[in-house]
C-alpha cells in the first residue's frame, strides 16, 4: 500500500523554507498531497490577504517535483475531512505548529518538521521593501 502525505500551508512568495518542508514531507512516504491555503482562509486568520493569489500559489506547489496532488484549504477547522478524504497516512507540519495537531493521532502520524531557520515570506517581502 503506498503511504500517502498531507502538508498544508499558504506557501506566500515562496522560498526555500518551503521547499525544504515539502521536499521532507515527500521523504516520508510514496505520494505528497498538498492543501493550499485559500485567500479567503489568509485573511481571516491573518487580516490580510497573501501576495499572490490561491490559483498562482497552487500552481507553483503543483509544479514542485516533489508533489504529486494540491487542493485548496478552505477551512482551518476541516483537517479531519481531508486527511480521510485524502487517505492519509501522515500529516507533516512545520515545527511552528509544534503540537497543535496532535488530535490526529487517531487516524495518522502527525509528524513536525523543523523550520528552515532565518527564511520567511515575512522576512522576503521586508528585504524586499528596503532595498
Ligand atoms: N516553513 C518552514 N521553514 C520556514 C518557513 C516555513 O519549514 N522558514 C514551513 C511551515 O512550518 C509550514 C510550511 O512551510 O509547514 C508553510 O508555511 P506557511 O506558508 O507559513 O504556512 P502557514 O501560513 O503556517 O499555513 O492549515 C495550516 C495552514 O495552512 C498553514
Amino acid at each position: 500500500m503506498p503511504r500517502t502525505v498531507l502538508t498544508f500551508g499558504t506557501f506566500d512568495v515562496f522560498h526555500v523554507g518551503h521547499l525544504n518542508v515539502i521536499d521532507r514531507a515527500a521523504a516520508l512516504g510514496d505520494r505528497l498531497v498538498v492543501g493550499v491555503s485559500s485567500d479567503a482562509l489568509n485573511e481571516r486568520k491573518k487580516g490580510r490577504a497573501p501576495v499572490f493569489p490561491e490559483h498562482e500559489r497552487m500552481a507553483i506547489v503543483r509544479a514542485l517535483a516533489a508533489v504529486d496532488e494540491v487542493f485548496l484549504e478552505e477551512s482551518l477547522e476541516s483537517k479531519r475531512e481531508y486527511l480521510t478524504a485524502f487517505d492519509a497516512d501522515v500529516l507533516v507540519m512545520g515545527d511552528d505548529w509544534e503540537g497543535k495537531f496532535d488530535e490526529f493521532r487517531d487516524i495518522c502520524e502527525v509528524v513536525y518538521l523543523p523550520r528552515t531557520p532565518a527564511i520567511s515570506t515575512t522576512a522576503v517581502i521586508e528585504r524586499i521593501s528596503t532595498r
